[in-house]
């Protein structure tokens, strides 16, 4: 009976020791952030600021809770890579509604990004953060959105 007494600590360490070796060595405790973004028909996010760990996994849901149809209204959630350019993404992603306002040939400064969302509609995505600390930009690119103030920062730090 001794034996079952260390047994459950040991696997705990073990299971500990697995999960840790998984996780890229900047990571933070492993831990995902969770964030809910509310996007309205006044062109507003619900929130302007999220602050992860270099290389924390990031799970972002966006619901667009307006009523405005998505052809004229329509909402996504873009993080842009440092340094990105965010006005030539943004004049780039105008004028591509095909491809629901996230401009192909920016694929490489895009770190991630949901759907874009009608009336009532949510996507969740998850991502890592950068292992870089600094300011990425995250944005609508639905056009005029950011410009009118859809937008904000991830902060890693
Ligand atoms: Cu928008």
């Amino acid at each position: 009976m001794k034996a079952m007494k260390y047994l459950i600590p040991v696997t705990a360490i073990a299971t500990a020791l697995l999960v840790g070796c998984s996780e890229s060595p900047e990571s933070s405790a492993g831990e995902a952030k969770t964030v809910e973004i509310h996007a309205t028909d006044n062109m507003k996010f619900d929130l302007s600021e999220i602050r992860v760990a270099p290389g924390q996994k990031i799970q972002v849901t966006l619901k667009n809770i307006g009523t405005m149809p998505k052809e004229s209204m329509g909402h996504n959630f873009v993080v842009l890579t440092k340094g990105a350019d965010m006005n030539a993404f943004l004049m780039a992603a105008a004028t591509q509604a095909r491809n629901d306002y996230v401009p192909t040939e920016f694929a490489a400064k895009v770190i991630a990004h949901t759907k874009l969302l009608g009336p009532g509609e949510s996507d969740t995505i998850t991502f890592k953060a950068p292992s870089e600390a600094g300011n990425y930009d995250f944005l609508c690119s639905f056009p005029g959105h950011a410009l009118a103030g859809m937008k904000g920062l991830l902060i890693v730090e």
